[in-house]
């Protein structure tokens, strides 16, 4: 017979952690669940060449403990994945969280038992434990994906998604090296392993707007004043429009008649790095096509800029989508990778990928001979985490067919028919377009304190009415109407490569600020979690 905790969180990353922590605080005995051999979740997987932060990596650490706050200091302005690693696992010993883990264990059934109201959580190698209380810290790109190209499994070189890049490496020395995929996972290796390879071989599907990040060491006497306004910078994420540093321009595009003037703006927030040009433009950005077409042009001039040949410049500027409407890559020298006598690129829209073969990938036009092919195709966004578990609540249902026709949430955090079962950052979750741990905690916090007011209360247990949950997964599809996205839908915002989706992309996002989601998540709370019912 399983053990039985009061709650089990699946997931040792940045929220199922934090989850953990404050689960045991309040005095609930808990169990966690992961995949990985250790903590970290996406910190966990994504080793590949490059991979680090591209939010400014002290508004991204927990700030729930004053003195972890204050204890830890980052090397970079956008710290690498080793230092994030480092991080979680400082985190998870200091506050001993990793005893509560089983690892390698992921997860396979999720069952609801309709007669003790209990859920059932069971490993692929059988490890199991039952809870009244299930938070899913599944994160929300972790299902990763390989493209579904005739041929995927034949290749008879060394072939590597990048989240699933070995702990030990791979040697890409000398190698005649392909790349499928341009987003900013494939931006970050490709600059990194450019000077490496024998050669590389990029296969664009889509051009992407990539921005320069403008990472450098943090000097002693950034730190200083780092530390100094540690706490400020935090509230002042919360603030902003998706948790980052940068704050819109409270203008609009158009209240600035001068083209020098925007452009001088565009120039500056370029120099300033991470998503500035993204989230501390104007603040039309979003829902004005003339003017994120502007901000595209300005872009396509550095880029013609940068790289040498003209040929290959313009196959680099994207031109199915303005600036803004996908996450833009951050980068160093992407572009002049793209100067290197060992670095081509194939535009896979002129010349598609036929198939995948023992000897590489041949498309249209010619076979590309490898000897390492990575696959940078990014994952089944939002859903795939909870999809690929047999989830089934009361009476039986599976979360798969409750979700045929698109995911179905209220507020993000959990479903009718699933009750105590909590998602920390699925589909239609407010955080999902934030920096990341600063929703996650608001978001873990609201969680444990529902769990305490369900105890404190004697209910067994809550879930959405099915009219709240109607109306919030109507108001996320609707949130994108009026924005240039939707005018798109082509970015893992709407799943564009989901398998479930049938070629029909749905916003699985919500189009609200950082701020309004901290006041919604209130809001309910204060009306004794108004759209939830009790038993
Ligand atoms: P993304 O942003 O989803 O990018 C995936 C990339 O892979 C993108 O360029 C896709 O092109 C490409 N892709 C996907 N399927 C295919 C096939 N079948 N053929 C060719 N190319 C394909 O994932 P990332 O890992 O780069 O980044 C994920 C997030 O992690 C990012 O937003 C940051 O928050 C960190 P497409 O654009 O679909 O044409």
């Amino acid at each position: 017979m399983p053990t039985t905790y009061d709650a089990i969180v699946i997931g040792a990353g940045i929220s199922g952690l934090y989850s953990t922590y404050r689960l045991r605080e309040r005095g609930l005995s808990v169990h966690g669940f992961e995949a990985g051999s250790d903590v970290g979740g996406t910190w966990y997987w994504n080793r590949y060449p490059g991979c680090r932060f591209d939010s400014e990596s002290y508004t991204y650490q927990y700030s729930f403990s004053k003195e972890l706050f204050e204890e830890w200091q980052w090397s970079e302005h956008f710290a690498s994945q080793p230092e994030i690693e480092r991080y979680v696992h400082y985190v998870a010993d200091k506050f001993d969280l990793k005893r509560h883990y089983d690892f390698d264990a992921r997860v396979k059934t999720v069952h609801f038992d309709d007669a003790d109201r209990m859920w059932t959580v069971t490993a692929e190698d059988g490890r199991s434990a039952r809870a009244r209380f299930i938070v899913a810290g599944t994160g929300l790109l972790s299902a990763f994906q390989l493209p579904d190209y005739p041929g995927v499994h034949d290749f008879a070189g060394l072939t590597v998604h990048t989240a699933r890049w070995p702990k030990e490496g791979i040697d890409v020395s000398g190698k005649r090296v392909g790349i499928i995929g341009s987003g900013p996972t494939a931006v970050q290796v490709i600059q990194s392993i450019a000077p490496e390879v024998g050669h590389l071989t990029v296969f664009q599907r889509t051009a992407n707007w990539c921005t320069p990040l403008r990472n450098r060491p943090i000097t002693a006497e950034e730190q200083r004043d780092l530390t100094a306004h540690a706490a400020e910078i935090i509230d002042h994420c919360k603030q902003t429009f998706a948790g980052f540093m940068h704050d819109m321009d409270p203008r609009a595009s158009t209240e600035v008649a001068s083209k020098e003037e925007r452009w001088a703006k565009y120039q500056d927030l370029y120099e300033r790095g991470g998503f500035a040009l993204w989230f501390a433009n104007y603040n039309d950005l979003f829902t004005n096509r003339a003017f994120a077409e502007e901000v595209s042009e300005f872009l396509a001039e550095k880029i013609r800029q940068r790289v040498k040949d003209p040929a290959t410049a313009e196959k680099l500027i994207p031109k199915n989508h303005p600036y803004g409407t996908k996450r833009p890559p951050g980068e160093k020298d992407f572009y002049e990778a793209f100067n290197r006598d060992n670095v081509d690129l194939v535009d896979l829209r002129a010349t598609p990928i036929s198939r995948i073969t023992a000897a590489g990938v041949e498309t249209s036009e010619q076979l590309y001979e490898l000897d390492i092919l990575i696959y940078a195709t990014g994952f089944q966004s939002l859903t795939g985490e909870l999809l690929r578990i047999d989830i089934r609540g009361e009476g039986g249902l599976a979360l798969a067919d409750k979700w045929a026709d698109g995911p179905r949430t209220n507020l993000g955090v959990q479903f009718a028919g699933f009750p105590n079962f909590f998602a920390t950052m699925g589909p239609h979750h407010p955080a999902t377009f934030c920096n990341i741990t600063r929703c996650a905690e608001t978001t873990v916090d609201w969680i444990v304190d529902c769990i305490d007011y369900i105890r404190a209360h004697g209910y067994t247990s809550i879930q959405p009415t099915p009219e709240a949950e109607e109306a919030w997964t109507r108001h996320c599809y609707d949130s994108s109407k009026g924005l240039i996205i939707d005018e798109m839908r082509d970015s893992w915002f709407f799943g564009n490569n989901n398998p479930e989706n049938k070629g029909v992309p749905r916003f699985l996002l919500w189009a609200g600020s950082v701020s309004e989601f901290h006041q919604v998540y209130r809001d309910v709370a204060a009306a004794g979690y108004r759209g939830f019912e009790f038993r």
